[in-house]
């Protein structure tokens, strides 16, 4: 009997120190801080938010989609360098936020692009995002216009 339950309580240990080295916890994890954009001084312009992105969990998950009530279209977007130009397009697949990793959207490089604005960006405005994660889901954030 003594022996039965010494068998029992070194099963319940082991599985409470495993349970415990997974400090990450299951599945995406995701967080997104830092969300800004530039002005835009035209309307029928387009504009652009900034972020970044954190994924703190154990299984990586990818941002699919943005929508915002700013522009008639929101696209996802990344620069590359053709023939000494910086020009931008449309990444269709979104982008993957690894495990224990990070993607950032700034200047120069990934972007949530307003095309089509239906009125101008000025400094001070909070436009309102919604982003769609394929396994985290939607989630609002809030972008707010400056300079820099
Ligand atoms: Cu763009």
């Amino acid at each position: 009997m003594k022996k039965v339950l010494f068998v029992v309580l070194s099963i319940a240990l082991i599985a409470l120190g495993l349970s415990a080295c997974q400090s990450a916890p299951e599945g995406p994890q995701i967080e997104v801080s830092g969300v800004w954009g530039r002005p835009s001084p035209m309307t029928a312009g387009n504009g652009a938010t900034y972020f970044l992105i954190e994924n703190t969990g154990s299984e990586d998950d990818r941002l699919i989609n943005a929508t915002s009530n700013v522009s008639e279209v929101v696209e996802l977007h990344d620069m590359t360098m053709d023939d000494g130009v910086m020009k931008m397009f449309h990444v269709e697949e979104g982008y993957v936020i690894p495990a224990g990793g990070s993607v950032e959207l700034k200047p120069g490089g990934k972007h949530v692009m307003f095309i089509g604005l239906f009125e101008k960006l000025e400094v001070g405005q909070v436009v309102t995002v919604e982003l769609e994660f394929e396994k985290s889901g939607k989630m609002t954030v809030e972008s707010e216009i400056r300079e820099e």
